[in-house]
């Protein structure tokens, strides 16, 4: 028998499982080497704790690791259904009122700093619940580029990296409402199923494994809704932490946004997340306010003789 002690949250409605104890040995290296070691050697853990049966292909998991950086209260690795996210922005709130409920942050809460495979994000808690990340550098990397998209036709976006590699359609005729989730997936899988066929990359060849639909916000308080499709093809139900960063880098990039302006970003099923974002040395730095809440404080357990004990394969 194997126990993991898990601590579950939602992000505005989306979950994050951190794993707070009997996670696998990845031994010393960056958090990028120790994500890669992750996946070649303990990938059935990744499944075992986000899949079916104890979990969801909306879950999205978080590996607490040692940091190589002292000044970091932790190091994480994310995961999801399919596989490892670089950064992810819902999570990243969900780990730190995960912290905090573990009572990790001492007096220091409101300048914390979390360690990732691609940088250090920093956090301060503004409440119990309420977090205010600041992410990696993002960036506009391609502005509409055009790709035809079978049974769809030509569909423009932007290309931006977030945390991870988005491709953002502002130009749809999809209404955003949640009651419309499975053609909204279509739509999108279609689009990422694209740009795989035609090499359309982030930088360095990366994959672009998000789709963002950007539409009109349902409530006028907000500045704009989104739909984002994540790599396992389950939609995020918070208007992504990561994607908003993208966003926010092309709102930057076309001159729509203003260093400190605050731009409310609603998600599919109506959560907000408040963004804005500052200059340092030319990069965008975005922040994201967003609330998480603790569901569940557990242990997994994964019985050895379990047929479907590391997750029902899809
Ligand atoms: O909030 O960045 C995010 C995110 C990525 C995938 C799911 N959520």
């Amino acid at each position: 028998m194997q126990r993991i002690h898990v601590i579950d949250s939602h992000t505005g409605g989306e979950p994050t499982r951190v794993v707070v104890a009997g996670g696998p040995d990845l031994g010393s290296g960056s958090l990028a080497e120790r994500r890669d070691r992750f996946r070649r050697t303990h990938d059935q853990f990744r499944s075992a704790v986000v899949n079916e049966p104890r979990g969801s292909d909306v879950m999205v998991g978080a590996l607490l690791c040692e940091p190589v950086d002292p000044d970091c209260v932790a190091g994480v690795i994310f995961f999801n259904n399919v596989g490892y996210l670089g950064m992810c922005g819902h999570g990243a709130i969900g780990v730190a009122v995960t912290l905090a409920h573990l009572d990790r942050l001492g007096e220091a809460s409101r300048q914390c700093r979390l360690e990732t495979p691609v940088g250090i994000v920093g956090f301060a808690m503004d409440g119990p619940n309420r977090v205010t990340i600041e992410n990696v550098a993002s960036y506009r990397f391609r502005e509409q580029v055009t790709i035809a998209v079978p049974d769809i036709g030509p569909v423009t976006g932007d290309i931006a990296w977030g945390g991870n590699w988005f491709f953002l359609v502002h130009d749809h005729t999809l209404t955003l409402h949640v009651s419309r989730a499975e053609a909204l997936t279509e739509y999108a899988w279609r689009i990422r199923q694209a740009l795989t066929a035609q090499g359309i990359t982030g930088a360095a060849g990366a994959e672009i494994d998000h789709i963002e639909l950007t539409g009109p916000p349902v409530d006028p308080a907000n500045d704009a809704r989104n739909f984002v499709l994540c790599p396992g093809k389950a939609y995020d139900r918070s208007p992504c932490g990561t994607g908003t960063s993208a966003n926010l880098a092309c709102l930057m990039a076309a001159g729509r946004l203003r260093p400190g302006q605050v731009w409310r970003q609603e998600g599919i099923v109506g959560s907000v997340f408040a963004g804005k974002v500052r200059i340092e040395h030319g990069n965008i730095i975005p922040s994201i306010t967003g609330e998480a809440f603790v569901t569940a404080n557990s242990h997994l357990i994964i019985d050895h003789r379990d047929p479907f004990g590391h997750g029902v394969p899809t």
